[in-house]
Parts: structure tokens; sequence; C-alpha cells
């Protein structure tokens, strides 16, 4: 392709995605790939300036008022920031603003870049008069009623008594919705039949530029104020952090993560520090920024184009990219549950090669309408598992008629592991198998699990060996583990190995390589000296992860005491509320689970037991509560055994000894002698609201 054809290719593309981005709130392509294109095109055009046409997306930043708002023209422009991707470029950064001011290790202003919508907020004599966007950084779109509706914005300054407003002050910031609020949002919309917003910084985006105020009212957006623009009658501090400190004191709120750093060192450490804390930090972000702390010092180095020389964006790893969709697997989880995932042309995204994405479940496929051959957008946020967030379907490959080549997917419905029916209870989400230990691949995850590290730690166990013990061993559930001979091991060996066509040199040589398998019964044999959380977890019971197996092996002491226990001495557990406790309770009511406990026990696997440790911990822990009268909404004895869960006494009688009566229907004496002896009583509605609050019961 000649270079004005690429050119007008890059022009074209970036036009397109910026229709879809500011104009239908729809954004297409990722941020990672508009960036290239434009710095692709920034390229092209610097290497032959004669290309550059004033209507070339490198000629404005980006933003365009859309008719439907008035425009605002800012006082003073809305900057925009250069950005760095690497640490040499932050170390030129740094080294410029050495040589210009002489400061050896300057000072910076260090913020968490916040990924919203960047807004100008303007007080006159304290009060709010106008909110404008960003735009294009000269002229942006009047949202003050929009602006408005959000709480976190004061409509007045909070000035110190005595103290008169600033004639003018302007307050630059970034407009953002929670993670929380996203989510939220999202899961509502969804179980409204809605179609959901693509990231929080589109939900920013899109509720701020609602020409309903009332809708963007019920948006959950919050702001950061970062900066400011116009000041007249506002004595301006020495350095950016105490200019952002003073904007605090007048009631404007700041990311509390804002610091300041020194030197090159200073404000690498600071990016360290916030990229661990991405994933938990309550709203997104895309990099950090360094700004030049002290005033007079940035006003000396001035801009370029329309960026300070004295402040950069260093950008984290962007968390979204595009990719090929090239077919899709269903995978079968240790409870059966099926997993559709993607198999995607191979791309690095946050930093690592991302060749597989979850797709969730059969609703989201539908959601998403994906389908073979689709250009996909992949996320990948910290620890998470890939998943696919969206489709490109401009790039939907279609046929001569200008239909999709590849029809909708559907979930099979057979399991692709043992034939078993698929089935999808009413009203869930997850479809499983429903083969249960009869599918090899439910098996295979149940040994893989139990064999794991943190369950019955089994060395040498790893994935491999368990398919071959599944498919070629006489391994049908975990207990069998434990009657393996070397001989088992040696003939599972050879049958895998005549799968595989191979004869291995030792064969060869006339010996038989034994090592490994001696290894492996070494590993079980040294795993049947237990603990009984340990135990708990490997059994795999759904629900029941390692912090529930720990809390059950104390509070019963002995794996009989449990397995005696009805769902409500479950229910007094810590943690266990109600699903988790049907769940234990029907594990062991199924007589194949009793049978595999008993021959786990008959071949050795041991572990300490003791008497109950119920010292309880919880908002309740300490206090001796008494139940008395009728409940309308459970028993007395279901009551009790939450109020035990949250680290209550339960006794019997009313005295002196008591901190609290839960008073029912028709309490008599016991309620009488609390009100003699001044103890605390609760009426049924006080107790229900406490254990929601509690996270004993669901919701109002
Ligand atoms: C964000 N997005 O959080 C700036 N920003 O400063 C912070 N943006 C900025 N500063 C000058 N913390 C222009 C933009």
């Amino acid at each position: 392709m000649s270079v004005p054809d690429r050119i007008a290719e890059l022009r074209r593309r970036i036009a397109d995605a910026d229709r879809a981005y500011y104009l239908l709130d729809a954004p297409t392509v990722p941020d990672a790939e508009y960036d290239r294109w434009m710095r692709e095109l920034q390229g092209l055009e610097a290497a032959h300036p004669a290309l550059v046409t004033p209507e070339s997306p490198t000629q404005r930043v980006s933003g365009r008022p859309s008719a439907a708002f008035a425009e605002v023209r800012h006082a003073l422009p809305m900057l925009s920031l250069q950005n760095a991707f690497t640490e040499a470029e932050v170390a030129d950064f740094v080294r410029r603003i050495v040589e210009a001011t002489g400061e050896a290790r300057p000072a910076f202003s260090v913020e968490p870049k916040i990924d919203g919508l960047a807004v100008s907020l303007r007080y006159e004599d304290g009060l709010l008069v106008q909110g404008a966007t960003r735009g294009d950084g000269a002229r942006g779109e009047d949202v003050t009623a929009n602006l408005r509706t959000l709480r976190s914005i004061p409509l007045a300054l909070r000035m110190p008594a005595g103290e008169p407003p600033p004639a003018v002050l302007e307050v630059r910031g970034e407009v953002f919705m929670p993670k929380a609020a996203f989510e939220r949002f999202n899961a509502e919309v969804i179980a409204a039949g809605g179609k959901p917003l693509a990231n929080p910084r589109n939900g920013a985006a899109g509720s701020l530029r609602q020409l309903d105020p009332g809708i963007t009212a019920k948006r959950p957006l919050a702001f950061f104020a970062y900066g400011i623009g116009e000041v007249r009658g506002f004595a301006l501090p020495a350095t950016h952090s105490a200019l952002l400190r003073a904007l605090g004191a007048l009631g404007l709120p700041l990311s509390p993560e804002i610091d300041v750093a020194q030197g090159l060192d200073g404000v690498l450490a600071y990016h360290g520090r916030i990229a661990a804390l991405r994933d938990v930090l309550p709203y997104d972000i895309d990099g950090v920024v360094y700004k030049l702390d002290r005033l007079d010092l940035q006003e000396k180095l001035g801009f370029v184009a329309r960026a300070p020389r004295w402040a950069i964006a260093h950008k984290f790893p962007a968390q979204e990219e595009l990719t090929i969709l090239e077919g899709i697997d269903v995978q079968v989880g240790r409870t059966g549950a099926i997993t559709p995932v993607a198999r995607l042309r191979p791309v690095r995204v946050g930093g690592v090669t991302v060749t597989n994405a979850t797709l969730h479940n059969a609703d989201q496929i539908a959601r998403l309408d994906v389908r073979i051959g689709d250009t996909v957008v992949v996320r990948r946020a910290g620890d998470v598992i890939p998943e696919v967030a969206r489709i490109v379907p401009e790039r939907r490959p279609s046929g001569p008629d200008g239909q999709p080549l590849q029809p909708p997917f559907v979930l099979p419905s057979a399991c692709p592991e043992c034939g078993s029916a698929i089935e999808r209870p009413e009203g869930e989400a997850v479809a499983r198998c429903s083969g249960g230990l009869v599918c090899p691949a439910q098996r295979k995850q149940a040994l893989l699990h139990f064999a794991s590290r943190r369950a019955m730690d089994i060395e040498g166990l790893g994935e491999r060996l368990i398919e071959d013990l599944v498919d070629f061993g006489p391994v049908r559930s975990v207990a069998d583990l434990y009657t393996l001979t070397l001989d088992d091991l040696l003939a599972m060996k050879r049958r895998a190995e005549a799968r595989d066509g191979v004869t291995p040199e030792t064969v060869k040589q006339g010996k038989i390589a034994t090592r490994w398998a001696e290894n492996l019964l070494g590993g079980i044999d040294q795993s049947r000296n237990t603990t009984l959380e340990r135990l708990l977890f490997a059994l795999g019971i759904r629900d029941v992860g390692e912090a529930t197996a720990k809390q059950l092996a104390r509070w019963f002491g002995s794996l009989d005491a449990l397995m005696a226990a009805d769902v409500e001495a479950l229910l007094a557990v810590p943690d266990v509320g109600p699903v988790v406790s049907a769940r234990i309770a029907g594990f062991f009511a199924q007589p194949h689970h009793r049978a595999l406990v008993e021959r786990l026990r008959s071949h050795g696997v041991h572990w300490p037991e003791g008497p109950p440790q119920r010292t309880a911990e919880g908002p309740l822990a300490g206090r001796t509560v008494v139940l008395t009268g009728g409940l309308s909404a459970m028993g007395r004895d279901e009551a009790g055994a939450h109020l035990e869960a949250l680290g209550a006494k339960v006794a019997g009688s009313v005295s002196k000894k008591t901190s609290l009566v839960v008073a029912g229907e028709a309490a008599g004496s016991k309620l009488a002698k609390a009100r003699e002896l001044g103890i605390e009583v609760w009426e049924e509605a006080t107790l229900l609201d406490f254990l929601r609050r509690h996270g004993r019961l669901a919701g109002p």
C-alpha cells in the first residue's frame, strides 16, 4: 500500500472510531489499537509533511462538541498529557526537567490517571455556574445540568468562616463511574434485557452526555479534581500538591492516592505501587501522572502543542486488545459446570500472551452474539481470567450476500467428555454435565483438586498423570489412589505409551523406568497423614473453600461430628449460610460420599481430631442472647444458629449474665424479667435487620 493510501485508510479508521466513541457512545476498537493508528499516522505525517491536511485527526486532540449541547469556550485551554509507555521515556522526561530547572531531584505531584472523562467546573463567587466537557481542549460542551446531579461535586465552595470566595475558580478533573457501581448498573441493565455499558469510562461519558439530566442523576458517577483553569481572586500556593490540598479544603474530592515523589526513582516507585493497587482500587486507572510540583518552574517550562512540558502520563499496559476468535471449546469443570472457552489468535494483553479467554456461559455468548471468525476485544484485568468483552460487528466476515458466514454458536446438548446430557436448571446461568463422577472430565478435575497443594498435597501427581490414571489406570475415585501398586502404575504407563505409539529408550534397553512410579507412591503415602481441614477441602464439596473447611474443622473437631450435623447445626458455623449448609448436609447425606470417607480411612488416611472449638468471633462475640416468644420468619432454633454464627452464646433463661433478649410474638415472663433487669430487647424486625446486615439472610 502506498503511503498516501495508508494515510487515508488510517484517517478513515480513526474518524469511524471517533464517531462511534463520541457520538454514538459505542466504542468499536480498544484504546490500544486506536493509539497505534494515531501514532502510525503521526509518524507517516512527520515523514511526509506535504501530506498533512487540516482535516487530519492528528490536527486536533480528540473530541468534538456535538450539536446537542451548547458550546463552551474554555477560558484557558484544557490540556492533554504527553504519554510515556516505558521507563526510558520517563527517564527522558525527568532528564529534560532536571536540565531545564537545574533541580537535581525535582519534586513531582504524583497522581493516579483516572480513566474517565475530563471536565471543567467553573465557580464564580463560590457557586458552580458552569460545567463543561473537555471537547477538543479549546471548546467543549455545556453539561452543567448533568454535572450538577453528581453528589461529589459541590454546588458551592466550602469557604472558611469570614473568608470571601474567589471571584473565579475553574476546577479541572475527571468524572468517572466507580467499578462497583458500573458492575451493579450493568447487572441491572442486563436483568432488564437492556444493552450493558462497555466499560466504566463509557459509562461516565455516555451518562454525562444524556440530554435528560434525570437520567444522569440515576447513573452512579463520581468526580476527582486534579488541576485548575482560570482563577481570579484566589492566591495560588507555591506547588501543585499544595494547590490540590487547597482544592480539597474547598470541598472538592481528590483521589486518596495522590502523593509527592522526588526524582526518577521516586516517580518509578510510585508507578510500581499504584500498578500493584490497580485491581483493588475502586475506580479504573490507565496509568499515573507526574507533574512537576513547583508552579513557578511549571511556568518556566511552558507547553509543547497542547500538552505541558512539565507533566507526563506514565501508562500501564493496555487491558484490552483485539484479536480473532478461531474457535469455541467447551470445558467441563469439577462440578460439571460447562464453560465455553474462546480459542484466540495469540495476542499480548496486559503484558502476557493470551490464547484462550472465557465466554462464561450461554447467556453471555448470546449477549455478545459472538461467532467464529469474529474480531473480538479480549480483556485481561490483573489476576482474573481473560474474557471476551465484546465483538467488533463491523469486522464480521460476511459472504457475497452480506450475511454472516457463521451461524450463532449454540452450546452442545451432550457433554463432550462423557456424552451425558447437559442440563441447565431453570433460572441458573450455568449449564452442567449430568454425568457426575461417571464423567471423566469431572473425575479428573476432582482428582486434580484432591491432590493439589492446598488440599492433600500429593507430590508428583499432576495433570498429565491424572489423565493417564483415569484413562488407562484403575483410578475411578480419589480413594483408589491409596490402593495403587507399582504394577498398576507400570501397566498404566505401557497402555498410555501404546496409545502414543512411543517406546521409551529404557524399554528398548531392556530396563523399566520405575523411579517416577516409586516417587508417586511415596507422595501418595505421605498424604495419608493430613489434617481435617485439608481433607474437607480436598473432598471438593461445592462452595466449601479453604476458609470454610477450616471453620468446619474447628467447629466440629471431628469428621463424625460434622457428618452427623444437620442443616441447622451447620448454620451455626461462622461464615456458613443457608446455601453452604445445605450443600454440606446434602453431600454427606449421599451414601457413596460416606462410603468414600470410610474407604479413605480404611486405606490409612488419618488426621488429628480434637474437641470442638467454638470460641466465637463476630459482632455478637461475648454476648449472651435469650430468644423468647414465637418468630414468624424462622424457628427459634434457626434464629439461635444464626446468632451463634455471629459470635453469640445462646442461653435458655434470662439472668444478670444475659446481654440481649429477642422477643417474638406472645413473649411472656422472660420478657418481663428482661425489662425488670434493664436488658436490651429486640423485636423480630430488629433481629432480621441485624441478620441481613451481617449477611446471614438475603436482601430486604
Ligand atoms: C487524570 N486523568 O487522572 C490530569 N489526570 O493534568 C490527572 N489528568 C491532567 N491529571 C493535566 N491526574 C491534564 C490532564
